[in-house]
């Protein structure tokens, strides 16, 4: 029997709204008896929860010998399971002496929380197959947020969040070579920033389509309080196809193939709701990796929006034909002049950019010559699958579409070298997950690492589709755990929900709207150089930023695990 994860939740902020109101009312001498109740901040979990059938990690901070552990129902507080305490471990990172809790064993769905003896208990959490598709929603929501050219609301947490129309002039053609505007309205804002960039829009979008691809089965239920809803496609593809039709705009600025970089103002805007943004945007100049990354995005939404609307495919078709011609007719790298601007730079080399255009054309095409194209450029550099990836380095998502397609004719020694490359870049992510002491599947820390945390998810999906072991979707479990509570922060680090999430993201409608809280659904760029450097503060765009390519690994990473049992 499933239980609901309403239900769940609605016990779980019951035992939560408790533990406060204990701390809050009673006197000094009752508190002392009251903090039992209270969770023990070095007893950390997934905060969202945990899948009935996969790994249930958690990490106690110190060093509490061999005591015993147990999970209890929050319904009576009865043990369910028990334990003792794995030997304790340094981790590599923060240094902190941990201890890790395995309740993999505790399969049945209901709300729990887990003590330990000496220490203290967690906070509560659930257990159920539909755990995430809250969290899966709530991010399509955060995406929802940030789309430009519309005004949009939405209602979470008692708050109403919304904006009014934004940068309806989208965009001035005076540094590509004209004069006037060509439409650029519409998309989403890319970040706390409002530009629009296309390299950073096309790997987002590549990394959501691929996840509908992966699991459209699940994500064509998803339910989005968005206006298209119900309409001809489904939800998610719709909020997908505001950001295609504003990158299919940027194809008639040159009208060749190429394609503008970004559309932003020349420096910054203050923290002001983007309704009131209203100095003049401009068009870019084209760059070789924002089209190459726009002709795979193109080639990919032709193949997936084809059985919803044939005319709207041939587009999106017509557009990666043209733009694929481009590039092998200019097989250069170009980098555009953004002298004049102060905005995001999102410079990159483009080879990856280009191998990933390939595979995508040819897996929509059946194209000798992409093929061609993309084994000459895989095989020659030898390509890894990156353990550390991101929008600048994204042939990852190339090698995925090539491994993973049904197309007769690859090479079958690449073929066989991509899947080994595969297992063995998925095996590192899960030895990190199983030696850090937090589960966290990523050894560096950078701008933006939470997100290249979560898009882990994809190298482990990799690996599970061509072996089916389980240890693969355990670790990518072990992500969505760190990135919800199990960290050194015992801190979610997405807006809106989990444990103690973050409350001042870098991100100009949050500051600007005079609501106390964050909008919400919105993944926090993370903790860097060290892993102990995040800071919750405004100011820190560095590590408290949020953007659409980090959202968008959540979106897979949760899409992964999505269950939706009743028929949408
Ligand atoms: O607000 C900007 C943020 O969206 C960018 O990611 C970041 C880095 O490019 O820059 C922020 O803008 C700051 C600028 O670079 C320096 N002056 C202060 C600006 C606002 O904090
Ligand atoms: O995510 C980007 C990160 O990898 C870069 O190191 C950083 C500095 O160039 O820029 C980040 O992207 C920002 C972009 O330049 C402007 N919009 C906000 C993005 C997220 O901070
Ligand atoms: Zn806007």
């Amino acid at each position: 029997m499933k239980l609901k994860t309403g239900l769940i939740k609605i016990l779980l902020l019951t035992a939560a709204a408790v533990a406060v109101q204990a701390e809050d009312e009673l006197s000094p001498e009752k508190q002392i008896s009251a903090t039992a109740s209270i969770p023990s901040k070095d007893v950390r979990v997934n905060s969202i929860g945990y899948k009935p059938a996969l790994a249930k990690h958690a990490t106690v901070v110190g060093d509490h010998g061999n005591a015993e552990w147990n999970i209890r129902s929050c319904a009576d507080d009865s043990s369910v399971l028990s334990g003792k305490l794995s030997s304790a471990v340094v981790t590599s990172d923060s240094k902190e002496t941990v201890q890790v809790v395995d309740f993999s064993a505790l399969t049945a769905p209901g709300s729990y929380y887990l003590h330990v003896e000496g220490v203290g208990k967690s906070v509560p959490f659930c257990v159920a197959d539909e755990v995430y598709n809250d969290s899966l929603e709530l991010q399509m929501a955060g995406l929802y947020g940030l789309r430009c050219g519309m005004a949009v609301s939405i209602s979470h947490g008692g708050n109403i969040f919304q904006h009014d129309v934004c940068h309806a002039a989208d965009g001035k053609m005076d540094y590509v070579g004209g004069t006037g505007t060509i439409d650029g309205t519409g998309g989403w804002h890319d970040a706390g920033d409002y530009g629009k960039y296309m390299v950073n829009a096309a790997f987002s979008m590549g990394v959501m389509l691929k996840g509908w691809e992966d699991f459209s089965n699940q994500l064509a239920h998803v339910k989005l309080p968005i206006p298209e809803t119900g309409g001809t496609f489904p939800d998610f593809l719709d909020e997908m196809k505001y950001e295609l039709d504003w990158m299919l705009k940027n194809a008639a600025v040159y009208g060749d193939g190429r394609i503008p970089h970004k559309l932003t103002r020349i420096d910054f805007s203050g923290m002001v709701m983007p309704s009131t943004d209203k100095e003049d945007r401009y068009w870019v100049p084209y760059s070789s990796a924002a089209t190459a990354g726009f002709t795979a995005v193109m080639a990919q939404a032709a193949r997936i929006y084809r059985p919803y609307d044939a005319a709207y495919a041939d587009k999106l078709q017509a557009a990666a034909d043209k733009s694929y011609a481009w590039l092998q007719a200019h097989p250069e790298r170009h980098d555009p002049d953004q002298a004049a601007f102060s905005t995001g730079g999102y410079g990159t080399s483009d080879s990856d950019d280009r191998l990933w255009a390939a595979a995508e054309v040819w897996e929509t095409t059946g194209s000798p010559e992409a093929l061609a194209d993309f084994e000459k450029r895989a095989g020659s550099a030898r390509r890894k699958i990156e353990l550390s990836w991101g929008w600048s380095n994204l042939g990852n998502l190339g090698m995925f579409a090539y491994l993973s397609s049904e197309r007769k004719g690859k090479d079958a020694d690449l073929e066989k070298a991509v899947r080994q490359e595969v297992i063995s870049t998925a095996d590192s992510v899960v030895d990190l997950a199983d030696k850090q002491g937090f589960g966290r599947g990523l050894d560096r820390y950078f701008w933006g690492c939470n997100g290249s945390v979560a898009l882990q998810g994809m190298v482990l999906r990799a690996a599970h589709k061509e072996t089916h072991e389980q240890k693969y979707l355990d670790g990518a479990i072990d992500q969505i755990s760190h990135l919800y509570g199990r960290n050194t922060y015992n801190r979610s680090q997405v807006t809106g929900e989990g444990i103690n999430p973050p409350m001042h993201p870098h991100h100009r409608p949050s500051e600007a709207d005079g609501i106390s809280d964050p909008w919400p659904g919105l993944l926090v760029g993370g903790g860097w150089p060290t892993a102990t450097d995040w800071k919750d503060e405004m100011e820190s765009y560095e590590t408290n930023e949020i953007a659409i390519n980090w959202t968008a690994a959540m979106v897979y990473l949760l899409g992964m695990f999505s269950e939706y049992t009743e028929a949408p």
